[in-house]
């Protein structure tokens, strides 16, 4: 941990722990580990510290979403899982935390089933990168380093 850099918390909801095992044509074959490799090695570049983390409890990713806040975090770079169709609580944690939610998927909601086209985390999210596999993390790991003044 290095204080001097901001930080941004990379949350990952429900089953995203299952990532590179099943269902490779819609989530490609990264291991979430993979993907936090990458991540760590783009954010050292940035100059931004990390903290990755993966929960299959809804709760769990709203305390982490209040420890972002309380921690003056750059950003918070959002992958809810299916709990970004059905949250409240999370978009009410969005909601109660004064730092920025960049909403990520891989895959794109909008093409796939109809109950995935609704979003409660887009409607408190500062934007949202989906669909561009695991580069949406990259593409949305820069978009918070964008948000340094
Ligand atoms: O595209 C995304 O990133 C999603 O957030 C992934 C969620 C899905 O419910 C959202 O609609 C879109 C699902 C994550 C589950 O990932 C799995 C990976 C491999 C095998 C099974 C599930």
């Amino acid at each position: 941990m290095d204080a001097t850099k901001p930080l941004v918390m990379v949350l990952n909801g429900p089953n995203l722990n299952l990532l590179g095992s099943r269902e490779p044509a819609i989530y490609g074959r990264d291991t979430l580990d993979d993907i936090a490799v990458r991540l760590e090695e783009q954010a050292a570049t940035l100059g931004l510290e990390l903290d990755i983390r993966q929960s299959n409890h809804e709760g769990h990713l709203v305390d982490w979403l209040h420890e972002a806040g309380a921690r003056g975090a750059l950003a918070v770079l959002l992958n809810a899982g299916a709990l970004t169709h059905t949250s409240i609580a999370i978009l009410d944690a969005i909601k109660g935390i004064n730092v920025p939610v960049i909403e990520v998927h891989l895959s794109n909601p909008h093409t796939r089933e109809e109950f995935r086209h609704t979003s409660f985390v887009a409607r408190a999210a500062k934007g949202t990168i989906a669909g561009f596999g695991a580069a949406s993390y990259r593409l949305a790991l820069d978009a918070a380093a964008a948000l340094r003044q």
